[in-house]
């Protein structure tokens, strides 16, 4: 190996460092892909295998987010700036590459200098593994919100944990799930920047001692059990074609050296090994359930690891700023995504009083003005609480402290509410009905400013329901903000096609102003040039979906059929099983009359399953058995087609959502607290059948109801229906169509004969059917019916859809990311240019 191809250095007009490394002439590019392929990946063109040439245009690219990266980090430093610290188990922020090639502005250029050495861009795209170090909404809003922070200049860091292994892999076999282990790391993570200096330690377990210090004054000390380091690595979010980038602060447990050779010098070689391996065990895995199971121990380790480091750095960027601890709240907005990371309150609590002498009051005023909680669901059992003895095992300092914050909150509920015993005890941060548990939910609220919802709905019924007493003690506290995402990845990104349209008739400003200017192209609804190129462009979506779901299930799916689509994590709530009896519905009434006009339609589902969730993995089974069924039935051969897209994430869903005619919204009302798939629907022309629950609420007053399929009892009505006594058998019994398809399910018809299988699903809907499917059926079932008249006159069904872009404004996340910035951080964005 000599220097890298004499051509490179022929074809740079200028050879100039910043030409060489970050000029963005195609020459450039091109001299700065080869300069990486042979000095960081030590390659030359004639070996590098695909993943080489993928690393090299991604160094590339990060050299040029360096820039603003390290500006950025320089204006951090300035005192006066407030930061947002952005907590938050999970990022789910999906690949990164095209999506920096679009905020950077080089896209076209990048392609073309890549032509130029014989390659695709779009092949090395589909090179890069995404870190999925998320489960589903949750996660992705994080990275949505990311964006939208760097996007309006706001200076922030996201912190989280970077997971060796993200979220499984889904494979399928014999229609059932398989969780393969994700290990995205391994060729490398060409975005991040390893911060071996930025290391903060983490205790575990032990005891406390209490002690006078030298002055006199009475102090605590934790004598831990066990001590692990935090390793931070940055990756840059860069704004859309901004000077700004945030940090995405992600950390990885390591073990403490100092550790492994005190056993070492003991001669105890596998004790030093065995230290580092549980050491390293803390950042190892993100768990798969997208609402939290009980107890399971390491992940209070993991969310009080990644809290504390976190925790620990901010101070050290105040103290760096030369500010006094007491006016961190001035400086820092710490904004608590869900109760994962709620243990901040008294982790804040313990670095002031105990490492930071400060006296109590003084903690607990700046730990409330730092922090505010956002809540992210509605189902009661899926409130985080820790067994009191395992918590008080684990972190007993923070018992100590959590204690102490009750006590004094326990005072403050009897001065308003004397003799309210009741209200107390659910109050209280302890959970004292049978075994003890410490309420991660209450712990949250009480130690911030500020709770939210994250849908008008959702935050209204909240102060109704799980935070009822919580809402009555402290009505200001609570606000909501509607959830968002961003057009830049969601449009701009995965939908080239629609893009160009809208870029073409109303400028390009839309991508960085969603809000004040998607409307625009509103007039263009009733433009048949426009309306032939709309249809055309969806048109062209389903086809790219097609040739993936080819791929990748060996399926044929039809772009003239109707793409009816629901795509979410697995859950009973979300009902992907009422949507299954709908096309079980739909196959009977064919069967039934095979010379039936119907409009075909491809159902396409996806979405993971929580590995321990054995409803939801046999959902997964039942979508497959009936997609066996009715796809090889000749009777209703090119009119229904149902697809099970295996392995859903976000870069699935680039295909996916821009490609949808018809979006499933079907939850029960009052169950999803927003949604987010919803507005990545409907940005992208899909029309919404949905119940009115979590943010469907808000999209429908947006494009107006006569562009929206509703259908299904209200939270209200679904309230007073069980108050009632909700009995789903006299459903059953009363609708021939519902039993002939509950019957054929139960009797093995799709199961090959097997009775057995879905016998667990069957009986619960008979007996319980807790998320009311039964109840809702016929009134799905009629709106089914009137998706499909409508969608028949694609002279109307086109405006509507076009009428669904144009009203979509409001579910930017830029627009979330401003009522954060008004009502909760109390920060002005950047001035927008
Ligand atoms: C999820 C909700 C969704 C919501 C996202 C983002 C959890 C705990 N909650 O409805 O189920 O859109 O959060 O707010 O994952």
């Amino acid at each position: 190996m000599t220097t890298p191809p004499e051509e490179t250095h022929a074809s740079s007009p200028v050879d100039t460092a910043e030409n060489t490394r970050t000029g963005t002439h195609i020459a450039s590019l091109k001299q700065a892909v080869l300069h990486n392929l042979y000095y960081v990946q030590g390659r030359i063109p004639a070996l590098a295998t695909r993943n080489d040439w993928y690393m090299a245009v991604a160094y590339t690219v990060r050299d040029h987010m360096l820039d603003r990266f390290i500006r950025s980090l320089k204006e951090m430093s300035n005192p006066q700036v407030k930061l947002v610290c952005y907590l938050s188990a999970e990022f789910l922020m999906g690949p990164h590459l095209g999506n920096n090639l679009l905020n950077l502005g080089i896209t076209d250029r990048m392609r073309q200098a890549l032509k130029e050495l014989d390659l695709e861009l779009d092949d090395l795209l589909a090179q890069e593994e995404e870190p999925g170090l998320g489960n589903g909404g949750l996660g992705r809003l994080a990275a949505c919100y990311m964006d939208s922070l760097a996007s309006l200049g706001v200076p922030a860091i996201g912190y989280g944990i970077r997971y060796e292994f993200g979220i499984f892999d889904q494979e399928i076999s014999d229609g059932w799930q398989l969780e393969k282990t994700d290990k995205w790391l391994r060729l490398g993570n060409p975005w991040e920047i390893c911060r071996p200096e930025i290391a903060y330690y983490v205790n575990f377990g032990g005891r406390t001692e209490q002690f006078y210090d030298e002055k006199g004054h009475f102090r605590v000390r934790w004598v831990p059990y066990r001590t692990v380091k935090g390793i931070a690595y940055d990756t840059p979010v860069s704004s859309y074609r901004g000077e700004l980038a945030d940090i995405l602060r992600l950390w990885k447990s390591e073990a403490v050296e100092s550790f492994d050779f005190q056993a070492f010098n003991v001669g105890d070689y596998y004790k030093a090994v065995n230290e580092k391996v549980i050491s390293e065990t803390v950042s190892k895995v993100l768990y798969p359930n997208d609402e939290p199971e009980i107890g399971k121990t390491l992940r209070l380790a993991q969310q009080y690891f990644f809290v504390t480091c976190s925790l620990q750095d901010m101070i050290r960027i105040h103290l760096m700023r030369g500010k006094s601890l007491e006016t961190f709240h001035e400086s820092f907005s710490v904004q608590l995504n869900d109760t994962h990371p709620s243990i901040a309150v008294a982790e804040l609590m313990r670095l002031l009083l105990d490492e930071h002498m400060m006296e109590w009051d003084k903690a607990w005023n700046i730990t409330q003005q730092t922090m505010a909680y956002t809540n992210h669901t509605l189902l009661p059992e899926a409130l985080e609480k820790w067994s009191l003895p395992f918590f008080s095992r684990s972190l007993p300092r923070h018992m100590e402290i959590i204690y102490e914050i009750n006590r004094r909150f326990i005072d403050e509920i009897r001065l308003k509410y004397p003799d309210d015993d009741e209200r107390v005890a659910r109050l209280s941060l302890i959970d004292e009905h049978g075994e003890k548990y410490v309420r991660m939910a209450h712990l949250a609220s009480v130690g911030s400013h500020s709770i939210n919802g994250v849908a008008a709905l959702h935050s209204d019924l909240l102060t109704k329901t799980v935070l009822k007493d919580l809402y009555e003690f402290y009505p200001e506290r609570f606000v909501n903000v509607t959830n968002g995402v961003t057009p830049r990845r969601w449009i701009a990104l995965s939908n080239p096609g629609l893009t160009a349209l809208i870029t073409e008739r109303i400028g390009d400003r839309w991508i960085k102003h969603f809000e004040d200017e998607i409307s625009k192209i509103e007039p263009f609804a009733h433009d048949p040039a426009f309306r032939a190129e709309w249809q055309k462009i969806k048109h062209h979506n389903k086809n790219r979906l097609a040739d993936l779901i080819q791929e990748r299930t060996g399926i044929a799916a039809d772009p003239g059929s109707m793409f009816d689509v629901q795509v979410k994590r697995i859950h009973e709530y979300k009902r992907q099983h009422l949507n299954v009896l709908h096309i079980i519905t739909l196959y009977n009434r064919i069967k039934k009359n095979p010379s039936l006009a119907v409009v075909p339609r491809t159902f396409i589902f996806g979405g993971k399953a929580a590995p321990g969730y054995f409803m939801a993995k046999r959902i997964i089974k039942l979508i497959i058995s009936v997609a066996e069924v009715v796809n090889n039935d000749s009777d209703v051969a090119g009119r229904l087609k149902v697809i099970f897209f295996p392995d859903f994430n976000v870069k699935n869903a680039h295909y996916i959502y821009p490609a949808a005619d018809l979006s499933e919204q079907i939850s029960t009302a009052g169950k999803e607290a927003s949604g987010t798939g919803n507005m990545k629907f409907s940005m992208n022309g899909a029309l919404t059948i949905g119940t009115l629950d979590g943010a469907n609420v808000e999209i429908r007053e947006e494009v107006g109801a006569e562009n929206f399929f509703l259908f299904g009892f209200t939270a209200a009505e679904v309230d007073d229906l069980r108050n009632r006594g909700y009995n789903p058998r006299s459903y059953y019994e009363s609708n021939p169509l519902l039993k002939e398809a509950i019957d054929q399910v139960r009797s093995g018809y799709f199961s090959r004969g097997d009775a057995e299988l879905f016998k667990p699903l069957v009986e619960n809907l008979l007996d319980h059917d807790p998320f009311m499917l039964l109840a809702d059926y016929q009134s799905y079932i009629d709106c089914q019916d009137r998706v499909s008249l409508a969608y028949r006159d694609q002279e109307s069904w086109v405006p509507m859809s076009i009428l669904n872009v144009a009203r979509m404004g409001k579910f930017s996340s830029d627009r979330s990311i401003r009522e954060y910035c008004e009502h909760i951080w109390k920060i002005k964005p950047a001035k927008e240019k």
